[in-house]
């Protein structure tokens, strides 16, 4: 792949995100795409929202659970980014015809008071570094036909990141065990998926650690202040305009919205 055709896919990607329109996975055309490449056209799209004005909230990790790799059909951990215009308040509406196929899943989100850069970050020193932790609902529209995807497909597409809603209760770390921390889902009062801090590669923690490490390999970090989502810690639901969906967090209070 030349750099060009980073360019043109990265394009390709925004476009469909903009226009809410499915396209056909970029594997189908270049089946040697690796994830070197994947990662470069992540970071030309997540230039081109930098340079449209939007502003990034936050690293995010994905397919950090048993259950989201299992869903997805993929075996091993990616990140992505969340903007400023993917944030909905707790409480909120989701339109619907923003979107293409949206799905959404319980995550438990991580706010440094310290930057953090790897490699050789573990669990200890992320918790060390956390200021906050913050519950929150994440809504993922991958761009492609069927949300179906290989991994360099769903690195390009920004790890599927859309929307996200965070709740309003922020809590310090040392007062919680958050692999035991449990979580209950659901849609119009009924319940479609439970979770626990422990399903995110045994502590939610442990991905955020993993995050570090993984920008090192690109000089990047953590920044002081970023809110960083640690992954699904149920697999992803489909919802539809007129649902309200919830979640109950353990010791972190609830998590909301409705789709219109
Ligand atoms: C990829 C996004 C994964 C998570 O929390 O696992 C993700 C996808 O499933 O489309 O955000
Ligand atoms: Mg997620």
């Amino acid at each position: 792949m030349t750099t060009l055709d980073c360019e043109k896919l990265a394009m390709e990607l925004q476009r469909a995100e903009r226009e809410r329109r499915e396209i056909v996975r970029l594997t189908a055309q270049y089946p040697n795409m690796t994830v070197e490449e994947a990662y470069a056209i992540q970071e030309r799209l997540v230039a081109m929202k930098r340079e449209n004005g939007y502003r990034i909230i936050g690293p995010k990790m994905g397919l950090t659970s048993a259950a989201k790799m299992a869903q997805m059909g993929v075996n091993e951990p990616i990140y992505g980014y969340v903007f400023d215009y993917m944030v909905v308040p707790n409480g909120g509406t989701v339109a619907m015809s923003e979107l293409i196929h949206p799905k959404v899943e319980a995550e438990i989100a991580f706010i440094l008071k310290e930057d953090v850069k790897g490699p050789n970050i573990d669990a200890a020193d992320i918790l060390a570094a956390t200021e906050y932790i913050v519950p929150a609902l994440e809504i993922i529209d991958s761009r492609y036909v069927n949300f179906q995807f290989t991994l360099p497909d769903v690195i390009a597409d920004n790890a599927s990141s859309s929307r996200v809603v965070f709740g309003s209760r922020l809590v310090p770390p040392v007062s919680l065990e958050l692999d035991l921390l449990g979580v209950s889902l659901a849609i119009n009062g009924e319940a479609r998926a439970f979770g626990a801090g422990a399903a995110v590669l045994g502590h939610p923690a442990n991905a955020i650690a993993m995050l570090a490490n993984m920008l090192s390999r690109k000089g990047e970090g953590l920044k002081a202040g970023e809110i960083i989502l640690a992954g699904a810690m149920t697999e992803a639901v489909r919802f539809a305009a007129g649902d309200v969906v919830f979640a109950q967090f353990d010791q972190l209070g609830t998590v909301s919205f409705r789709a219109t």
